[in-house]
């Protein structure tokens, strides 16, 4: 079986994180699957937007725990980090194209962080959030603890890592962390609906606005309104603002090309 499916559709590359018995967790074979699937949002105009979801009751349950050598006299998880996880959230976040989280349920652990690592993250009402590491003697990776102070604030951050609680979706939207939570039957609607949207809208405007978005964690304002001149610069430049534009004065719906 196939570790993740990978379609693409109406501009929207659709990744399903695909071994529901083990709640999706992830393997070396998935995530280098993930890493190639992210490459190929990079190089190819026809995606406009990245939808991400898992098979079956699970979003994902995390590192595939069977897939360690216990009986190892050491065992130096750093490499792991480096190896795999690390670049591919690295590589999510660079990607100047929006990514939409669907989470369908559980989501623990790296896939938990995962997701917290989306652009845009809408979650059934039945889905948690569990930074599990603490549960097995492990601390948050996958920008965990770096997401969760940001979005959440540092005490509910601290209390999550530290305790393992899950935190339901509904709380999840409440806090901040996720951008809605819905019913589940209406998950996959909702995000489709989204992910569409976005794929038909300005790529190249949505890729600045998430480079502009995420820089500001590390910069003054004057760093910021510096770097806000420089993008508006360049999507000046763009076809898709010309269209904006025109589109308004016409008072008809733009038809975004992307560049
Ligand atoms: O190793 C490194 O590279 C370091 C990096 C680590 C990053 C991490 O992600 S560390 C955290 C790893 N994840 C976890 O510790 C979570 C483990 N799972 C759970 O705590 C629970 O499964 C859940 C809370 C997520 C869901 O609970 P529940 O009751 O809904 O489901 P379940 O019955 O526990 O799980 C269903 C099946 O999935 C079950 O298999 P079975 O008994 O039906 O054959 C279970 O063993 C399997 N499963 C769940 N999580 C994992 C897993 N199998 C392998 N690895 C998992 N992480």
């Amino acid at each position: 079986m196939e570790p993740l499916l990978v379609s693409l559709d109406a501009g929207v590359l659709r990744l399903t994180l695909n071994r529901p018995d083990t709640l999706n967790a992830f393997t070396v074979a998935m995530t280098q699957a993930l890493a190639a699937a992210f490459a190929r949002a990079e190089a190819e105009s026809a995606v406009r937007c990245v939808l991400v979801t898992g098979a079956g009751r699970g979003f994902c349950a995390g590192q595939d725990l069977t897939e360690r050598d216990m009986s190892a006299k050491e065992i130096d998880l750093g490499g792991g980090l480096d190896a795999r996880y690390n670049p591919l959230i690295r590589r999510m976040r660079a990607l100047e194209k929006p990514i939409v989280c669907a989470v369908n349920g559980v989501a623990a652990g790296a896939g938990a962080n995962f997701a917290l690592a989306c652009d845009l993250v809408i979650a059934a009402r039945s889905a948690a959030f569990i930074q599990a590491f603490v549960k097995i003697g492990l601390v948050p990776d996958c920008g965990g603890s770096y997401f969760l102070p940001r979005l959440a604030g540092t005490q509910r951050a601290m209390a999550l890592a530290m305790t393992g609680d899950r935190l339901p979706a509904e709380d999840a939207e409440r806090w901040g962390v996720i951008w809605k939570c819905v019913d589940d039957a209406a998950l996959v609607s909702e995000a489709e609906k989204l992910a569409r949207q976005l794929a038909s809208g300005p790529t190249r405007s949505l890729g600045l606005i998430k480079r502009a978005i995420y820089a500001s964690a590390g910069n003054s304002l004057a760093a910021q309104l510096d770097l806000e001149r420089d993008l508006q610069r360049e999507v000046g430049k763009g076809k898709d603002y010309r269209e904006g534009v025109a589109a308004f004065l016409e008072k008809r719906k733009p038809a975004f090309t992307g560049s």
